[in-house]
């Protein structure tokens, strides 16, 4: 009986050995996994104090964006261009009152306005805005001008965060 015994033990311990493996390898792979998805609202990039002239009409942020993550922007309210349409004023970032036209990068928003860009993507910021990205790309800021460079003056975006 001694013997039986001894016997039926020994076979059950590689049985043993091969489940333990496969809970050591799960648990592995489980905290790999949660590392390589952020923690909901971390900081994944962020830029600061970048100036967009009314000539460049559009710069990359050189942040990249996945879809699902958030989108915030801040610019300086006070810092204007002049759009280059004759008899106009200034504007902030906040745009004229009035819509883009056919020609513009985004005619349902706000003639001369800050936008961003993911795509083909366009969202209204204005003074600031944050957005969940529906898109993933690289990240521009855009003013929304039908004619670049006809006119002067800088927007000043004072940071631009990617967040999980
Ligand atoms: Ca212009």
């Amino acid at each position: 009986m001694p013997a039986t015994l001894a016997t039926r033990s020994q076979s059950r311990r590689p049985a043993l050995i091969a489940l333990a493996l496969t809970l050591l390898l799960a648990a592995l792979g489980a905290s790999a996994s949660m590392a390589s998805a952020a923690t909901p609202g971390t900081v994944l990039s962020s830029r600061y104090n970048m100036q967009l002239s009314e000539c460049a009409g559009r710069i990359y942020t050189g942040q990249n964006v996945t879809a699902g993550q958030t989108v915030e922007v801040v610019a300086d309210p006070t810092r204007q261009i002049w759009a280059g349409v004759w008899f106009t004023g200034n504007n902030g970032p906040a745009g004229w009152t009035s819509l883009g036209n056919s020609q513009t990068p985004a005619p349902q928003f706000r003639a001369f306005s800050l936008l961003t860009r993911i795509g083909t993507d366009y969202r209204y910021i204005g003074n600031g805005a944050s957005f969940r990205a529906t898109t993933t790309g690289p990240l521009y800021l855009v003013i929304n001008d039908d004619v670049p460079c006809n006119g002067n003056g800088s927007f000043w975006i004072d940071s631009v965060k990617v967040i999980a």
